[in-house]
């Protein structure tokens, strides 16, 4: 996957089926960083990370053609936990979408579910026709029928796609994707890796085919909240469709400037907490921050629908997590440790307990009062 370090562009359209399989491949790297470039690693400038003024972006010429499929499949949120997912392309989330702006996005959605859907390009700036919200733009896309997207890239950042149809079903059982724009541009701000965490939480006992809690029990009872006839006692909390410590492991080097997306398609807050560390956000939302309005800190709270960019200097040896403070969001159906908690692994340090997570998670005391997420 490209890195911050903003390496060219490489992908050529050469017929749709090669820039399928290459959307395909890169949709597993999402929580990957690419290694980092050789040479000198980047440095922070003082007063913060420059990305570059967002402008109109000149048309590249080049279209991105994207095949996504809306179906069911099973998925895996946590060892053992596998839930009926509404998909793009059969994984949660759906391919990353990554392409620089100027570029065409053409998108063309198959829907393979038994119910209508649709896609919105969140945060984009398309074309109304495009955008993805019936009634007002575009009839839903019953089953069986295909839809094409298409839309200039507006502006570089990171973003996201999801259903805007049934929606509270829909994305709660996986139908959201990341999507990040490069600048056209490179920018002053190089970084050394880069890594995207998105954020999304699950009611298993909302799903059809009823509870799936974990094999192992230790679940505690909880409310029966609803609203609109779907239940919203969230007890999963995924990073990239997966719960700790399915998640993958993230590994820096000593030294290297690391750039984080975070997307939330979540209906929650989420107070992300890095351990060791201090980051600065630089983008909110696709924009960038100005260097002299950038914030230095070690929680950020990232609402519903909100996307952030966030820089840290890997400057502390170790192994640290970078987690939710709602901790009912570190839970696996209230067994801790799990859901979004992500691990930041520095090369060559062997931790100082290097124990798995216990074989025998602790409970949650039952009936304690205020257990809503
Ligand atoms: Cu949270």
């Amino acid at each position: 996957m490209n890195s911050g370090a903003r390496q060219p562009f490489s992908w050529r359209l050469a017929g749709a089926g090669l820039s399928i399989v290459l959307i395909a491949a890169m949709a597993w790297g999402i929580g990957r960083a690419s290694a980092p470039s050789t040479g000198a690693r980047a440095q922070q400038p003082a007063g913060g990370f420059d990305l570059g003024v967002a402008g109109k972006p000149a048309p590249t010429g080049q279209v991105r053609e994207v095949q996504l499929v809306a179906k069911e499949a099973p998925w895996e949120i946590a060892p053992g936990v596998s839930v009926p997912a509404i998909t793009y392309n059969g994984q949660v989330p759906g391919p990353l979408i990554r392409v620089t702006e100027g570029d065409t996005l053409r998108v063309t959605l198959k829907n393979e579910l038994k119910q209508a859907t649709t896609i919105h390009w969140h945060g984009l700036h398309v074309p109304n026709a495009m955008d993805g919200v019936p009634p007002f733009t575009q009839a839903p896309i019953e089953p069986g029928q295909s839809f094409t997207y298409e839309f200039p890239a507006s502006h570089a950042g990171t973003f996201m796609y999801h259903s805007h149809l049934n929606a509270v079903e829909q994305i709660d059982r996986g139908l959201y994707g990341p999507l990040i724009i490069d600048p056209a541009t490179p920018p002053p701000a190089r970084f050394d890796r880069e890594f995207t965490m998105l954020l999304s939480a699950w009611d298993t006992s909302g799903m059809p085919g009823g509870d799936h809690r974990m094999p192992a029990g230790g679940g505690m009872p909880r409310p029966n909240q609803t609203a609109g006839g779907m239940s919203m006692a969230y007890n999963y909390f995924t990073i990239n469709g997966k719960a700790f410590p399915a998640n993958e492991t993230w590994t820096v080097r000593e030294g290297e400037l690391v750039r984080v997306r975070l997307i939330n398609i979540s209906n929650l807050a989420h107070p992300m907490h890095l351990h060791g560390h201090d980051f600065t956000v630089v983008a909110k939302d696709g924009e960038a921050i100005r260097p002299e309005l950038q914030q230095t800190l070690n929680t950020l709270s990232v609402d519903a629908g909100e996307t952030y960019d966030v820089v840290f200097r890997a400057d502390n040896p170790g192994t640290w997590v970078f987690h939710c403070h709602e901790l009912h969001h570190t839970e696996n159906d209230g067994v801790e440790p799990g859901g979004l908690m992500q691990v930041i692994q520095y090369e060559g340090h062997t931790p100082a307990n290097a124990a798995t997570p216990p074989a025998t998670p602790t409970p949650m005391p039952a009936n304690m009062p205020g257990m809503r997420h």
